[in-house]
């Protein structure tokens, strides 16, 4: 029996479950570069060359292992730029007996997967991703009759059933949490750790040619390009997390520091996203860390948690609430992204400080996306379509299944509380707290009203005013609004008066000056 087992560009693990039971003396591996996936958002140009490249030299070690290797290049003659089309070709070559895909990421192929029963001439089997520790099933019983899916139960289920950092049913060092020793600010002078970057090959470098080329429009620099796009690489990249930044990833994981972008986090977001690593290596690996005393326990929760708990979370939470979830927008937010997203052209410098990250890397961590850029989307009111969008485009480890979570539910609560039980929503001390951006700002992040002051302090409580209609019953908002409530109403007009200023003036533009 001829299967053709169709490896899509974000499943390059060899043990895949697409993968598992291959037979080299019959079987052919397909794998398509196609125009439709470049382009179904404008991804930053670091995002596309990372998984071409990846792509390509997942390619070159499978045929090197002796397996039939089918590989369409962008350019190659007759690509028809979409699965369905490339998939419907290689039958014809091949005339396979079946087709084996592992499902796939996103909603948007997961209904495309399920056409292909229909429109092709061979039974297609869609095997369930083998790469998460919690499978759609299992999260989706995990999920029933709950209407709030909070990560806290979820991870620790995750704890019991995997039993990492567990010692006889409980958990290790008898705390499933150490977040009070974690995240301080870095200390006055500290220096930001060397980091491990890795030079385009021959591979990377023909691919980074041609995404200069046929995206050069897309947002995004190529020059900095460093990501690891082999298994062999992603691993060397993860034991040099450990080794050097995993004993102060707790401590310094809510950070932000100018230029300095990467600080003690792991950079394995890409890897893990595309296949080149797996969840389950990776939490283990920083589990051994632990027990052979190399890094300590706050760190490794910190990190595990990450991983074990939110990005299997976001999965699980995408799948059983996908198509609806995408469509929900609690907060009726309408405004539309302002263009110093792509830019970087703000006075606001913790903003522009992250965009040029974000243009430079095809990064930012955690914060900056939650507490920069995520916490103006919020406060601002801005559109979550287009701040979603916007996200899926710029990192090179964002695919919806763990963007649109993030997003919709973590950053803008557009879900009405499924995923957090109240917005982040937080005014300019947090940032100044956090970080060195407000020092080099045009804005006064001390200052609360009038032209000069940090649009983050009146966006706000403007944030508060506006929506008190949907947040103020929020147990978890009490305290903000009792201090509104107490703040008078020549404060609160003052404050609807700066941010309509804001939100009416130049600095809001959608579209380039
Ligand atoms: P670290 O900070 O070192 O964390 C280690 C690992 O934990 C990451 O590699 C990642 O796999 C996992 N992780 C951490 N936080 C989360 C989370 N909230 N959800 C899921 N996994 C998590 N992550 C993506 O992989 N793709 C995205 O498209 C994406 N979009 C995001 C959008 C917003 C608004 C926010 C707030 C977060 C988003 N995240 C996304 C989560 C997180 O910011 C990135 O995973 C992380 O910054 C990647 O960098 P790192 O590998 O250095 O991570
Ligand atoms: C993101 C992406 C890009 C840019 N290009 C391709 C491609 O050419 N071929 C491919 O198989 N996959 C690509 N991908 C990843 C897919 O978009 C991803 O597999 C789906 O979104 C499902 O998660
Ligand atoms: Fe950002 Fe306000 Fe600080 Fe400026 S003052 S960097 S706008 S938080």
């Amino acid at each position: 029996r001829r299967t053709l087992r169709f490896v899509l560009g974000d499943q390059l693990h060899r043990r895949v479950s697409s993968l598992v039971d291959i037979d080299p003396d019959t079987d052919i591996v397909l794998m398509v570069e196609v125009w439709e996936e470049a382009t179904y958002v404008r991804h930053h140009k670091q995002k596309i060359a990372f998984l071409l490249s990846a792509m390509r030299h997942f390619a070159e070690e499978l045929k090197a292992d002796g397996i039939a290797v089918d590989y369409v290049r962008l350019e190659a003659q007759g690509n028809t730029g979409s699965f369905t089309g490339e998939l419907q070709r290689a039958i014809v070559r091949h005339e396979p007996d079946r087709i084996v895909v592992t499902e796939p990421g996103e909603w948007r192929v997961w209904e495309m997967m399920q056409g292909w029963r229909e429109a092709l001439p061979v039974p297609v089997e869609i095997r369930d991703d083998n790469r998460f520790l919690c499978s759609r099933d299992d999260f989706a019983r995990w999920a029933e009759g709950r209407h709030a899916l909070r990560l806290e139960t979820f991870y620790r289920g995750m704890r019991k059933r995997t039993g990492l950092l567990m010692k006889d049913g409980e958990p290790v060092g008898g705390q499933w949490n150490f977040d009070h020793d974690n995240r301080k600010a870095l200390p006055p002078g500290h220096r930001s750790p060397q980091r491990l970057g890795f030079e385009p090959d021959a591979i990377t470098s023909e691919v980074i040619a041609i995404v200069s080329e046929r995206f050069a429009d897309h947002f995004g620099d190529l020059d900095a390009f460093r990501w690891p796009v082999t298994r062999g690489d992603a691993i060397i990249a993860l034991k040099h997390f450990l080794d050097d930044c995993l004993p102060h990833f707790g401590d310094y994981q809510d950070a932000m520091k100018t230029d300095a972008p990467f600080l003690y986090h792991a950079l394995l977001a890409p890897a893990l996203n595309a296949g080149l690593l797996t969840g389950g290596e990776v939490c283990r690996a920083a589990s051994r860390a632990y027990d052979e005393g190399r890094a300590p326990l706050n760190c490794v929760e910190g990190f595990i948690r990450q991983i074990l708990g939110w990005r299997e979370y976001v999965r699980g939470l995408y799948w059983t609430r996908m198509p609806a979830y995408a469509d929900t927008n609690a907060l009726g937010a309408s405004r539309d992204l302002p263009w110093f997203y792509w830019s970087g052209e703000t006075k606001m410098n913790c903003i522009a400080q992250c965009v040029a990250d974000t243009r430079a890397h095809a990064y930012a961590h955690h914060i900056q996306r939650l507490m920069v850029t995520g916490n103006f989307a919020l406060l601002a009111g801005l559109d979550p379509a287009q701040v979603e969008e916007w996200y899926l485009v710029v990192y090179a480890d964002a695919y919806e299944w763990v963007e649109l979570p993030n997003v919709h539910g973590m950053v803008l609560w557009a879900d009405g509380g499924v995923m957090g039980s109240k917005p982040y929503a937080a005014s300019g001390a947090y940032i100044n707290r956090m970080s060195d951006y407000c020092r080099g700002c045009a804005y006064d992040v001390r200052a609360k009203t009038g032209e000069g002051a940090c649009p983050f302090n009146y966006l706000y409580w403007n944030f508060l005013i506006e929506n008190a209609g949907r947040l103020q019953g929020n147990p978890r908002l009490a305290m903000p609004y009792r201090t509104l409530d107490g703040m008078g109403s020549v404060r609160r007009s003052e404050i609807v008066a700066d941010a309509a200023r804001f939100l009416d003036g130049p600095e809001m533009r959608s579209a380039p000056a």
